[in-house]
This record gives structure tokens, C-alpha cells and sequence, in this order.
């Protein structure tokens, strides 16, 4: 049973694969994306080593002059999403968009590293991708932290991964919509509506592409100009972890300047954490760079935080949390709490289970100790497959399948999983 998961798991990367990128699915999303990719990396490895080093290759390769790697890379043309390049204008020979995305590549390229069996290729292959990714680390430590504060803000939903989630609901309501004019969705047509994000958010993501591209996407300027600056824990660990991942490989490869700066940027990221920790939810929560408040929003990103080195306490906390959670959905872990009222279990992430969020708190917990927590996540991520396949997202009480299907990073975990 569990080798026949892997191979339709298998399968589906075949699917999606585009030679040198592998698209998240079929029609939805027809680009390279970047956290995607990188988490997607992690399922080829352990099928094809050489092809998941090119996945992660190609999408640093289109790594911005400032070290800035963009969220999709558009390889080629397709009017079947929206935003497509026009509406970016990124004025790159290869269009991008021109935000970011979980800074996931570091951990995924250590682990990969880890396991390869040939040594050769993957000492030659991670020696060349290091200095881009440390790159792209000191981009955000430089252009996201401008006060040295420890800790990154995104300034865009879509750059968290967690687009709809409600914790960016409040600030929303500062982000304007006039000069938006009109637009067509494309993800409604190829998925249900009522399992993406409304129309109201589509105006405001898309009033904040054009006014940074109103700023010539400078990105010396941006962070200054945003109207949306949001500090995410689970954003934050992911980069700590990455940071840290990047060190250890640094000291193997003999690069002490990459380890050392890494070093410092998860050290002093780990210790600014503490100021996320939200006493009246029991867990980390956002912070509102622009209002100087923290959110009292029971998501995931608070979760997510376990992905990094928190304390123990704090590791212990959170577990506990997940097994509160747990008893409200059939299926851990909800991308929200199902007791908040804002909770709705197939609207994408405001509710709905999502595997490659489970993979890495489920991972963050085995590193804090915490091993039942760690494996009931990862035999209901399993269950989920089980009973509705390879699924964008799913409902945390129904296990219903939502978005899109023949998902290339839910596959990829699975493969993990079982592995
Ligand atoms: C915008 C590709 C991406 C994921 C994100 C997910 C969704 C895009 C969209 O799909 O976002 O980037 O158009 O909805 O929220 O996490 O990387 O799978």
C-alpha cells in the first residue's frame, strides 16, 4: 500500500515535470514557483538526485542583481493565470514577478546534501548553489530589516505562501484598490471559487503590484513604501532554518565566512522570535510592522514557528496547541483554529490542511523531542492522501479536496514521508 502512494506520488512529479522546473499542477499554476520548488526538490531526490539539484538550480539561476530570488519565474507563455509578466513588468529577459517566498532552498538543499549518494555531484552542485542562497538570506536581512530588528517583514500576502490567511485581514483594510481598474481572474476558472481567495483581496494584491512597480521594483525602496509590512513567525523561522542549515553546510564545504554571517542571522533571528510569542493565544503570532501591534490571529504562521530552534518551553507550548487543535478537525494541522470564527475549512488558508506546512512543523517537532506530536501530523498527512489523493489543500474536518489536484509539492511530501 505505502510503496504504491509512493509511486502515484512519483507519478505525479513525472507529471508536472518540465524538463529543468516542474510546474505546482497542471492548468492552475503553470510556472515555476519558488517555495514549490524547492520543497519539490526534496521528492525527486529520492528518485533522481540529478534532477531535484536542477530544480533548484534553475530556480537560482533567476536569482534578481540584489539577491532577490522572485516568487514564479514565467519560462514561457501562458494566459491561463493572472497576474501573467505584463502586469509584473519586471523587465526581465526570463519575466518574474518581483517579490519573494519562503527562503525554504537552504534547508532543502542541506537535506538533500545529506542523503545524496553521490557525493561527487552533490559536493560540486551545493558548493555552487551556496553563495546565491547566503546572497539571498543577506538581501532579506538587508532590504526586510532595515532597523536590525532580527526579523524579515514581507510586504505582499503572496510572499508568505499563506495568501487569504486571516491574519492579514486587518491590514488589508489599509491597503487601497482605487487606479486597480478592471482585471479577469483566472484561478476561478480553474478551480472552485469558494476555495480561493475573494475578489475584494484579488483588488488589494494587485493595488500592491502596481504600486511597486510604480517604484521600478526597487527594492532599497519598497519596504519603506509599503503600506502592507508584516513580520510572519512562520516566514521568519523558515529563513532562520534555512540560515542555520546554510552554516552547517558552510563549515563542510570550508566557506567560514558564509558560516559565521549565517550563524549570526539565525542567532540573532531565534532570540528576535521571542517578541512574536503571543501570551493570550498560547502560540507566536504576527506582528504588524506598520501599527507596531501584535495580531491575535490563531493561524498556522504561529505554528510554522517550530520549524526553527524556539526554547523547548515554547516547542512544548506549541505541541500542546496542535493537540488542542487536533481535537477540533479530524485532521492536523488546520491552517486555522476551528473554534475562531473566521475559520472556513476549504477556503484555502483560512482553515484548510495543507501537507507541505505539516511536513515542516512535523519536523520541527521530532528536532524539539516532541515525537507524538510529530507522528500523529504525519499519519493524518497520510490519511488525507489516503482518502482524497494528491490535493492542493484539503478540509481539516471532511478531508474534502480543495483547489487543485495532482499537486506536485503534496506529492513530494508524501514521498518524504513514506520514504
Ligand atoms: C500566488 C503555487 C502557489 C503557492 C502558494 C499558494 C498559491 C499563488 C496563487 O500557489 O499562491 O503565489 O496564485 O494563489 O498560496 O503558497 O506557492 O503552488
Amino acid at each position: 500500500m505505502r510503496q504504491d502512494l509512493i509511486d502515484q506520488a512519483r507519478a505525479v512529479l513525472e507529471r508536472n515535470d518540465r524538463g529543468s522546473y516542474t510546474v505546482p499542477t497542471h492548468g492552475l499554476y503553470p510556472f515555476q514557483w519558488n517555495w514549490d520548488s524547492a520543497l519539490s526538490a526534496l521528492g525527486f531526490a529520492h528518485f533522481d538526485e540529478a534532477r531535484a539539484w536542477t530544480e533548484i538550480e534553475t530556480l537560482m539561476a533567476h536569482q534578481w542583481e540584489d539577491g532577490m530570488v522572485p516568487h514564479i519565474i514565467f519560462h514561457q507563455n501562458d494566459d491561463g493565470y493572472f497576474p501573467g509578466p505584463d502586469v509584473w513588468g519586471t523587465q526581465r529577459d526570463v519575466p518574474t514577478s518581483g517579490i519573494t517566498q519562503p527562503a525554504v532552498t537552504g534547508f532543502a538543499v542541506r537535506r538533500i546534501f545529506d542523503r545524496a549518494s553521490d557525493r561527487a555531484m552533490a559536493e560540486r552542485r551545493a558548493r555552487a548553489l551556496l553563495p546565491r542562497i547566503h546572497a539571498w538570506h543577506q538581501w532579506f536581512y538587508r532590504d526586510r530589516d532595515p532597523a536590525g530588528t532580527g526579523l524579515v517583514a514581507i510586504l505582499h500576502p503572496w510572499e508568505s505562501g499563506r495568501d487569504n490567511s486571516v491574519d492579514w485581514d486587518d491590514a488589508f483594510e489599509r491597503v487601497p484598490t482605487d487606479g486597480v481598474g478592471e482585471f479577469q481572474r483566472r484561478d476561478t476558472s480553474h478551480a472552485n471559487p469558494e476555495h480561493r481567495p475573494t475578489d475584494e483581496q484579488y483588488k488589494r494584491y494587485i493595488w500592491l503590484v502596481q504600486h511597486f512597480r510604480s517604484l521600478g521594483w526597487d527594492n532599497a525602496k519598497l519596504h519603506d513604501a509599503s503600506p502592507f509590512q508584516m513580520v510572519d513567525p512562520g516566514f521568519n523561522a523558515i529563513l532562520i532554518r534555512s540560515c542555520s542549515d546554510v552554516a552547517d553546510l558552510a563549515d563542510h564545504l570550508g566557506e567560514p565566512e558564509i558560516a559565521e554571517q549565517s550563524r549570526a542571522f539565525a542567532a540573532k533571528g531565534i532570540a528576535a522570535m521571542e517578541k512574536l510569542w503571543n501570551v493570550s493565544l498560547g502560540q507566536y503570532s504576527c506582528y504588524d510592522r506598520s501599527t507596531g501591534k501584535l495580531i491575535d490571529s490563531a493561524s498556522i504562521g504561529g505554528l510554522l514557528a517550530a520549524f526553527c530552534a524556539i526554547p523547548s518551553a515554547r516547542a512544548k507550548a506549541i505541541a500542546a496547541r496542535i493537540t488542542t487543535l487536533a481535537n477540533a478537525a479530524r485532521f492536523t494541522v488546520p491552517s486555522h483554529d476551528p473554534t475562531a470564527p473566521e475559520f472556513d475549512g476549504t477556503r484555502y488558508w483560512r482553515g484548510p490542511v495543507w501537507l507541505i506546512v505539516n511536513y515542516m512543523i512535523s519536523d520541527g517537532m521530532g528536532e524539539a523531542g516532541q515525537m507524538s506530536v510529530r507522528d500523529r501530523i504525519r499519519d493524518d498527512s497520510i490519511r488525507l492522501i489516503e482518502e482524497s489523493g494528491f490535493a492542493e489543500y484539503y478540509d481539516p474536518k471532511t478531508a474534502e479536496p480543495c483547489g487543485g489536484g495532482s499537486f506536485t509539492w503534496t506529492a513530494a511530501m508524501v514521498i518524504e514521508i513514506l520514504s
